[in-house]
């Protein structure tokens, strides 16, 4: 356990402060008295995890990077070779390349085959394409100046921000140009009194967030990949992330944007209004439209104010009923201050704690790390399941007090089992970090299969297990056995929003599991009239299966409208539609 957590928990404990009753259930009297001297035990320890935490989200991102890019990656052309290369698009030739760099100067244009690295594979290392051009745009003009050569030219184009996609949109397929918007990076403006605030699309995630934090304002949107993800490409995937519970959807946030479409026109409706009832709202068809309509290349978004306090509770449960409990009594009882509500899977944790090299923060205090030798996932508890919560709000007492009351109904009523809160934002951090590195720790065996799914609440761990039986069925999984292609399947997700990600984590990616898998998992989100993708989109993983979930009168007309758009199909072809 974390040095110095809080801990709710149930059961008799070796040492700590708050220690349960002998009977093995804590009296609301501890609890209550736990809760409350929150922010009193601080000390000299929890400076150094405070530190540690600082880059936290950063070093994260570059770790995944690294490992994306060291080992092999097959071509996306040679897993998938029943995705023909268009032969309309005009391949490269030097007069291009000559063109690119007059119009952008010759830094901005990356032909060199080691740095192309990294534009051409994905976050996931399961995507590979060929492009032998990277182009780098600084300003609106120069995208446009480009886009509109290409389209002029039939040459295919793919847009790209911090490549930390999740269904293999961000890379091309065979030769298509990257269009990256990294250099474009800088907030416009930002109105302290209406909250809106207006960026270019290469602006990082967390560095539009460390600025409203300045400014007393947050931004809508938070997700693991922040530290690399670019807002533009939050915005062309519709991200949703864990404080859509709190903060709704970027259709409702963003209020306006900029974007160079197939032809070179700069569409521009960087507005700051709220209402504007004139006309199609035509800036939706941009959010979560995957880079296939144009690149997004400013935001206007409204940013609200940023809660003064918050507090994480860390919670482990006896089963998935009373996980959907508890998140019931939490949205009742914790209702304005409530921002996430996050649950994981006993085997999320266990990927993670192998990925992180620590105790997990619900094993007990007697865990003698040392003695782990590398083994970590055995301090994992046997409580099936997990919950994050997290509550802010701008009155700390008021907030600890229904936090507090909270915990002690769940835990009266048998819902909750153990738990820790924490006392500081070092120990917020640190059990955000058990929540987050799910993602990433989920590959860390050589590959993973993300499947991310909006199910009716009740339904949705029962996916999880049925795709577990019917991997073990086919004699595909093992944890042990490394002649299996499998080694597990994990769910975990944002149950708030209904979503849930189910990973399948390989020692490598094949053909063997991935017919296994598709369309299996798509038939059965179908049954449930659920959605195949609930925020990471279709790209070119899921482009074949939008039929489980959208009519064919739906598929017509977002079809329709691609054509209308981009009648010659340069705008990242072989995805989405
Ligand atoms: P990219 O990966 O570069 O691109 C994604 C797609 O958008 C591609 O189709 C690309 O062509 C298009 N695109 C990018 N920029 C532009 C642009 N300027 N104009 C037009 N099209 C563009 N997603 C969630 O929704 N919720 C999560 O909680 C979440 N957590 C994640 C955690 C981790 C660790 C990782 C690795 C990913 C996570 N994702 C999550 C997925 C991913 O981070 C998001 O989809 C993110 O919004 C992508 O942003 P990006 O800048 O990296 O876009
Ligand atoms: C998350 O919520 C992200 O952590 C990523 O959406 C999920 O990697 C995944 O499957
Ligand atoms: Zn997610």
């Amino acid at each position: 356990m974390m040095s110095g957590l809080l801990r709710i928990q149930l059961r008799p404990q070796a040492s700590g402060l708050l220690r349960a009753s002998e009977s093995g259930r804590a009296s609301f009297a501890h609890v209550a008295k736990a809760v409350a001297s929150i922010g009193e035990l601080s000390g000299a320890r929890m400076c150094n995890i405070a530190k540690k935490n600082l880059s936290m989200r950063r070093r994260f991102d570059y770790f995944s990077r690294g490992m994306a890019t060291k080992k092999e990656v097959t071509l996306t052309s040679e897993m998938y070779p029943e995705t023909k290369r268009n032969p309309a698009f005009k391949k490269i030739t030097t007069d291009d390349i000559d063109f690119f760099k007059k119009a952008l100067g010759d830094k901005q244009v990356i032909t060199d085959v080691e740095e192309l690295e990294k534009y051409n594979v994905d976050w996931m290392a399961k995507y590979r394409g060929q492009s032998r051009v990277a182009l780098r745009p600084k300003t609106v003009q120069e995208v446009s100046k480009v886009v509109k050569y290409c389209n002029e030219n039939m040459i295919a184009i793919v847009p790209q921000g911090g490549n930390t996609g999740l269904v293999g949109g961000s890379v091309p397929v065979f030769d298509e140009v990257v269009i990256s918007v990294a250099n474009m990076n800088k907030v416009r403006s930002f109105d302290e009194t209406s909250g809106i605030l207006k960026l270019d699309a290469g602006v990082i995630m967390e560095d539009a967030d460390n600025f409203l934090a300045k400014k007393g304002h947050i931004f809508p949107l938070d997700l693991g990949a922040k530290g690399s993800c670019f807002v533009g490409g939050n915005v062309a995937t519709n991200a949703g992330g864990v404080r859509l519970l709190r903060y709704g959807s970027l259709h409702g946030s963003v209020l306006g944007l900029e974007a160079v479409l197939p032809d070179g026109t700069i569409y521009d409706s960087m507005h700051s209004l709220r209402k504007d009832n004139t006309g199609y709202d035509l800036k939706q068809l941009f959010i979560g439209s995957e880079g296939t309509l144009g690149i997004i290349t400013g935001i206007s978004i409204l940013c609200p104010g940023r809660p003064k306090f918050s507090n994480v509770a860390f919670l482990g449960l006896d089963s998935y009923e009373k996980v959907q409990q508890t998140f019931k009594a939490a949205r009742s009882q914790l209702c304005e201050v409530l921002s996430a509500f996050e649950f994981m899977d006993r085997r999320s944790e266990v990927f993670s704690s192998r990925l992180l090299g620590r105790a997990h923060p619900l094993a007990g205090e007697d865990v003698d790390v040392d003695s782990l030798k590398g083994n970590y996932a055995a301090s994992v508890p046997e409580y099936p399941f997990y919950v994050l919560i997290e509550v802010a709000g701008s009155s700390k007492e008021h907030d600890d007090e229904k936090l507090e009351s909270f915990l002690e109904n769940v835990m009266e009523s048998g819902e909750v089992s153990d738990g820790t809160v924490s006392q500081d934002e070092a120990q917020m951090a640190e059990l955000w970090e058990w929540r987050e590195s799910i993602s990433m720790a989920a590959k860390i065996d050589g590959g993973v299969y993300k499947y991310d799914v909006s199910l009716p609440q009740s339904k949705i761990y029962d996916l999880v297990n049925t795709v577990r039986e019917h991997l073990t069925e086919k004699n595909l999984l093992s944890a042990t056995d490394k002649s299996k292609p499998i080694v597990d399947v994990i769910g975990y997700g944002h149950i708030g929003d209904g979503n849930l990600h189910l990973n399948v984590c390989v020692r490598e990616y094949s053909k063997v599991v991935e017919e296994a898998l598709e369309p299996y998992v798509y038939e059965q989100v179908q049954k449930y009239h659920g959605s195949i993708s609930a925020e990471h989109g279709l790209g070119f993983q899921k482009k074949h299966a939008i039929q489980y979930t959208k009519n064919p009168v739906e598929l017509h007309l977002i079809r329709d409208m691609k054509k209308h758009f981009d009648p010659k199909g340069i705008m990242n072809p072989y995805k989405y539609v």
